[in-house]
């Protein structure tokens, strides 16, 4: 059934009846008594009785097929909202407009008022979302498993230029989506001891003995695709066990019993704020342990429902592990195999392997997780015991391939000769997979090159590339109804299924009506988000500027300080040498760091700072402006982007992995200023050289720097009187005004302690690079030509393409 006939099929006076219903019968309130919050719980509720009957007839659609699953599991998924999105997705958002409408109610605002689902950091976790986006369209049996974290990633504010970080309670009025399921819930057992004992026959028969249980409860969220599928995301909540806690209820200490019952509940309660390193905590162990044991009982039963022998099992399952965070799953499946099915090892680790497969997001050394042995022996005593035996079989299986070779066992072993000796997670996740994959081109080929070089040699078949992609549903459909309706006039709505079709978009990209049209589309954006930054930045800013956009996480590798140190070079320009820049522009930062990230949370203070003094000094008035949207998520990202004309993607070349914000800007028509990185190398491919401004460094030149020794920043800084100028202002209390001391980092870190990130390496191409995007953009026909082929080569990045790349080369599961 196509999405048209869908919404035929469901008429106007349905979808008020049935709201009018829920807001009594769920809500026990008439509609016009409802608070905007329960309004929109209400609609959700409706919306969510036509998502129940799909998904329903899809899971018995997959049944009746016996169609192989794959179950992606993460420790993180970056939901957003999901109003919009399924009311588009289900084909319906015109009936719903037109219900609210003569309930007296406006979707729009209804819309605003559905809280994100911020259970992810960045780019790792929306990639996350966008994939299940991807599989339900496609009609693919593709589920997501993850935690149900209680508070998703904390709230931003700013005070003072300083981030402070608020509780994320998105669960404490319950999440209308969520259908909570506490029959399944399943019991996992943690810390304990190990007995060695031998069974009847003398064979060696450890048992695992004293351990704690955690409940796990799933909740699922139906997942719409477009077109008709819904499949689901399951998320655990834990919950203490009630056998547990009545043992020492019965002991007679209710106290501790409930204290007991307290830090159960913990495992799910909060999301770790960090998208790249993560500290070595026992809670992040349990919850990672928490994920991949709750999933992996649930994986099981299903399969047990329909198939009796587990040799089956590989041609049933494709388990994708996201990161190294699953990376237990390889224990774990090892473990009930073997302990409880009772097969033998060889053939447990036969299935394990061809079922298990490994995503790498990342190259960054401190952001490899790995484990301290004594630690997983107290929590996960058993799981430990067969790493060990996972490693010994490993290590001869090196030791026969490359005879003699020391240094290379000692580089592979998935345990660390530190002290205390440490799990290696992503080589037991490479151990255990049929399939390693990173996310672009470059990236892939830097992990056969460099991070996981060893394991290349001896397995060179396991490692591919799948570059990332992005839901066109979501980034144009949903957050561009201005673009996404010029396309479909223009040439029909096949894109929404296959963004390949903007390809036809080229013809249209020297038409003056067109290129008018799309220009006003852009305004409208940009207005919209000026009014956006009005309200929240106390920022007054002017949609006809260029908008120069740096929206992601706040991380030293993106380096939110060379766009600063650009801003910084504009505005001396224009105070001491009298010389205004070409146009007008508009400098937006949004974006969260780390708590503990000092440095990040200092970039934020700088730009703050560079914002006062820049936006209160008269003779910038009609030149720069610079605005930073706080507590930027997915929903603002879906306001932000679409506004956007010139698209930083500025990270020291070899260290962003792939980069997802950089296909939705191009998609949404920005054009990139970027490095050559991530998926920036397969924009330029895709959209041509002359359509997208490329500077700076090399991933080449980075690694032979480093490894030479021989950058010195100092000497760019001796050489390039901008580069000079633009540190020593920072230097200097110019934007300091009155807070002495809080810049004094900026100095040091660029220049006497090497400027780990190249900054001043790549900031004199920057600034040329800088001045030929503002050159273009004088020019309207000339910008908007490149910005309208952006958006028509952009289909290579649809995450409909990722996911079909998966599923043919790693997880062999097909449309249904
Ligand atoms: C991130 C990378 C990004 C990449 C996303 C999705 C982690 C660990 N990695 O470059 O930094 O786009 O993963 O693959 O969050």
């Amino acid at each position: 059934m196509t999405a048209s006939t869908i919404e035929a099929s469901v008429t106007v006076a349905d979808l008020k009846d049935s709201i009018q219903r829920h807001a009594r019968y769920s809500l026990g309130k008439n509609w016009s008594d409802l608070s905007p919050r329960d309004r929109f719980n209400a609609v959700a509720l409706a919306v969510r009785d036509r998502l129940v009957d799909r998904m329903l007839e899809t899971v018995d659609r997959y049944r009746r097929r016996d169609a192989k699953r794959l179950y992606y599991l993460s420790i993180e998924f970056l939901i957003g909202q999901s109003l919009g999105n399924n009311l588009h997705n289900l084909g319906i958002r015109d009936a719903c407009r037109e219900a609210l409408e003569s309930l007296g109610s406006n979707l729009a605002e209804i819309e605003a008022t559905e809280p994100d689902a911020a259970l992810g950091n960045g780019g790792l976790g929306r990639l996350a979302a966008c994939f299940l986006d991807s599989l339900a369209t496609l009609g693919m049996p593709g589920y997501g498993y993850g935690i149900n974290y209680e508070y998703g990633l904390f709230k931003q504010e700013i005070d003072h230029g300083y981030q402070r970080e608020k509780p994320d309670n998105w669960l404490s009025q319950s999440c209308p989506w969520q259908i909570a399921r506490p029959d399944e819930a399943c019991l996992v057992p943690i810390y304990g001891r190990i007995e060695h004992s031998v069974d009847r026959k003398g064979v060696y028969n450890p048992m695992w003995m004293d351990w704690k249980v955690l409940m796990g409860v799933p909740h699922d969220m139906p997942i719409a695709g477009y077109g008709g599928t819904v499949n689901f995301l399951r998320l655990y909540s834990a919950r203490s066990s009630h056998d547990f806690d009545m043992g020492i209820f019965n002991d007679g200490d209710y106290f501790k019993a409930v204290q007991q019952k307290i830090s159960s509940e913990t495992i799910s309660k909060v999301l770790y704020p960090s998208d790249a390193v993560v500290g070595g905590q026992e809670l992040r162990l349990l919850q990672e342990y928490f994920l991949v044991a709750c999933t992996l009982r649930d994986v099981v039963r299903r399969f047990e429902q329909d198939h009796a022998s587990y040799r089956e099992f590989p041609d049933k399952v494709a388990i994708q592990m996201n990161d190294t965070h699953p990376a237990l799953a390889v224990a774990e499946l090892m473990r009930m195999l073997v302990d409880e099915k009772n097969l033998e090892w060889d053939q447990a680790w036969e299935i394990a392997q061809a079922t298990l497969a490994y995503t790498n997001h990342t190259l960054l050394p401190e952001a490899l997780e790995k484990w301290s042995v004594p630690l997983l022996d107290h929590v996960l005593p058993r799981h430990l015991q067969i790493i060990h035996e996972i490693n010994r079989r490993f290590l001869i299986q090196v030791g026969a391939a490359f005879p003699s070779d020391g240094d290379r066992l000692r580089r592979m072993s998935l345990i660390e000769e530190s002290s205390p000796q440490h799990v290696r997670m992503p080589n037991l996740a490479i151990v255990g997979s049929h399939s390693i994959n990173g996310v672009s081109e470059i990236h892939s080929g830097l992990l056969k090159t460099s991070l996981l070089r060893d394991f290349c040699q001896l397995w060179p078949e396991r490692f591919n590339n799948k570059t990332n992609g992005i839901t066109q549903r979501r980034w144009l459909l949903n957050a561009n109804p201005g673009l996404a309706g010029l396309i479909s006039r223009t040439m029909g709505d096949r894109w929404i299924t296959d963004l390949d079709e903007l390809r036809k978009l080229e013809g249209s990209a020297d038409d003056a009506a067109f290129q008018l049209e799309f220009r006003g589309i852009k305004r409208q954006n940009k207005e919209r988000l000026a009014r956006l930054i009005l309200e929240t930045s106390q920022v007054k800013v002017d949609p006809g500027s260029l908008f120069d956009v740096q929206a992601k996480r706040i991380h030293a590798y993106k380096r939110q300080l060379l766009d600063v140190l650009h801003i910084v070079h504009e505005y001396l320009c224009l105070v001491e040498d009298g010389r205004s820049p070409a146009v007008p522009r508009t400098y937006v930062f949004a974006g969260k760091a780390a708590p503990g990230y000092w440095l990040a949370k200092q970039v934020i203070k700088l730009i703050h700072n560079v914002a006062r003094v820049v936006n209160s000094d008269p003779r910038a008035r009609d030149w720069i402006r610079v605005a930073f949207i706080p507590d930027y998520r997915v929903s603002l990202a879906e306001k932000i982007i679409p506004a956007a004309d010139l698209s930083e993607q500025i990270s020291t070349a070899g260290m962003e992995a792939s980069g997802t914000g950089n296909m939705k800007f191009a998609l949404n028509g920005a054009l990139t200023i970027g490095t050559l990185d991530g998926a920036n190398v397969e924009i330029l491919e895709e959209v041509g050289s002359e359509n997208i401004f490329i500077f700076g460094l090399n991933a080449e030149q980075v690694r032979h720097l480093r490894e030479q020794r021989t950058y010195r920043p100092k000497d760019y800084y001796d050489r390039d009187p901008r580069v000079r100028r633009v540190v020593d202002a920072l230097s200097s209390d110019r934007f300091c005004r009155g807070e002495s001391e809080v810049l004094a980092w900026v100095r040091p870190t660029l220049l006497d302690q090497n400027d780990d990130y190249f900054h001043l390496a790549d900031l004199g191409p920057y600034l040329n690079t800088q001045d030929q995007a503002a050159e273009v953009y004088k020019a309207p026909a000339a910008w908007t030509r490149r910005a309208i082929l952006n958006v028509a080569r952009s289909g290579k990045f649809s995450s409909d393409r990722t996911v079909r790349e998966y599923a043919e080369d790693i997880w062999h599961i097909e449309a249904v």
